[in-house]
């Protein structure tokens, strides 16, 4: 694959709803988007990183000066055959997995759309339609929890997941469980108990919860297995897993029973497909998280929800729960059996809609692939319409 060029513009979007995690507070995305120019077709990726490094390590800003000053350098000077050899190229870059994973990703997609093909069978995705949940923010009252559970399971979505933390978990499941006894439910704590609240996980097992998802330390799978021996449901890791050898070690210490796999959080396609493989060869379930993506993002998710050990639903939802306007077209729409068709046409499926992508661009920048030359594209601070 000879690659051309390559653009990297920051985006803003402004939430439909604010997105309140044991973390943060979301209110507008500060989203990278990566553009592979190669041979005639153009690849599209997405940066996951948050706006803080609250989530991991990384944020808007590092991934942009790591994709500016390393990789994107790096892949323009490389020769590679396909997407997968990205990894090799950026090898010399330690960390940065959601930089890594918004460059190679877009190679990834330039690739399938050279090849003819969708995105998902080039991965080698199986499914036809893949099964959505949602994640709900932390909300100002359990009476707005509730209201909002009742809308998301309306439209159709087959699992629920809450985001908790110490104070706000047991009534939360309590009032949900009340009014659904049978739904699928979890919850994901971010990280934010420690192992003496080891008593008070025990007591969610009353609410028959599908998985906790990372109740403790961001970076921890030791202590996560102690408390998995304690509880009767089962644990999820998201944090803590950033490859295969995470995944295999965290199989193997009986950390956790199900694993979330999210793209930027271990380096792109094929990282996660090798986080696949090794979750399928060990017989434990996977689904695919989300990092409140645009359009671009979410194609991707949706197209690595159609591997084989994809059996639980994802927090791949439709555009409209977090976007006025997406950046795709069309925008992602969830059945009302809450599934998501796969487009079967060569790429990630979506057109990227470029008018509405430059409205929303503050910075953008071209590097070339002969002199590497860089040039800015728009201002720094580009005004919005
Ligand atoms: O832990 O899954 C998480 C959003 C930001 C950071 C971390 C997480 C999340 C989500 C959002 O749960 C899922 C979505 O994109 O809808
Ligand atoms: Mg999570």
């Amino acid at each position: 694959m000879k690659i051309d060029s390559v653009v990297l513009r920051e985006i803003r979007m402004p939430l439909v709803r604010p997105f309140e995690t044991s973390f943060e507070r979301t209110t507008e995305r500060r989203i990278v988007l990566v553009e592979v120019q190669s041979e005639g077709v153009t690849g599209w990726g997405e940066c996951t990183v948050g706006e803080h490094p609250s989530f991991s390590e990384e944020c808007t800003d590092t991934a942009w000066l790591i994709l500016a000053q390393e990789l994107v350098p790096a892949l323009l000077h490389a020769e590679i055959d396909f997407a997968g050899s990205c990894p090799k190229v950026f090898s010399h870059v330690r960390g940065n997995r959601m930089a890594k994973a918004a460059l190679e990703n877009a190679v990834w997609d330039a690739e399938s759309q050279q090849l003819g093909i969708p995105l998902a069978e080039l991965l080698g995705g199986v499914r036809k339609k893949i099964a959505c949940g949602v994640s709900i923010g932390i909300q100002p009252s359990v009476e707005q929890l509730v209201e909002l559970v009742e809308t998301e399971l309306a439209a159709g979505y087959q699992r629920i997941k809450l985001k908790c933390k110490p104070g706000c978990d047991v009534e939360l499941f309590e009032a949900v469980r009340k009014r659904w006894p049978d739904i699928l439910l979890s919850c994901d704590a971010n990280a934010s108990y420690r192992l003496k609240d080891q008593e008070h996980l025990r007591s969610f097992d009353a609410f028959r919860l599908l998985m906790i998802e990372q109740p403790l330390w961001h970076d921890d799978f030791y202590f996560h297995s102690l408390l998995q021996r304690q509880l009767e449901t089962s644990v999820c890791l998201d944090e803590s897993i950033r490859n295969r050898r995470d995944a295999l070690a965290a199989i193997e210490m009986e950390s956790c029973r199900i694993i979330n796999i999210k793209l930027g959080r271990v380096g792109g396609f094929s990282e996660a497909i090798r986080v696949h493989n090794v979750t399928a060869e060990r017989g434990v379930p996977v689904w695919c998280g989300g990092m409140l993506e645009s359009g671009i993002g979410r194609s991707h998710n949706i197209a690595l929800s159609s591997l084989e050990n994809f059996t639980l639903p994802g927090d791949v939802s439709a555009s409209s729960r977090y976007w006025t306007e997406d950046i795709i077209e069309p925008a992602v729409q969830v059945s009302s059996k809450g599934e998501i068709t796969i487009h079967q046409i060569a790429g990630r499926g979506f057109e990227v809609k470029r008018d509405h992508v430059e409205l929303l661009t503050v910075r953008s920048e071209r590097f070339h692939a002969r002199n590497q030359a860089r040039s800015q594209v728009a201002g720094p601070i580009k005004a919005r319409a």
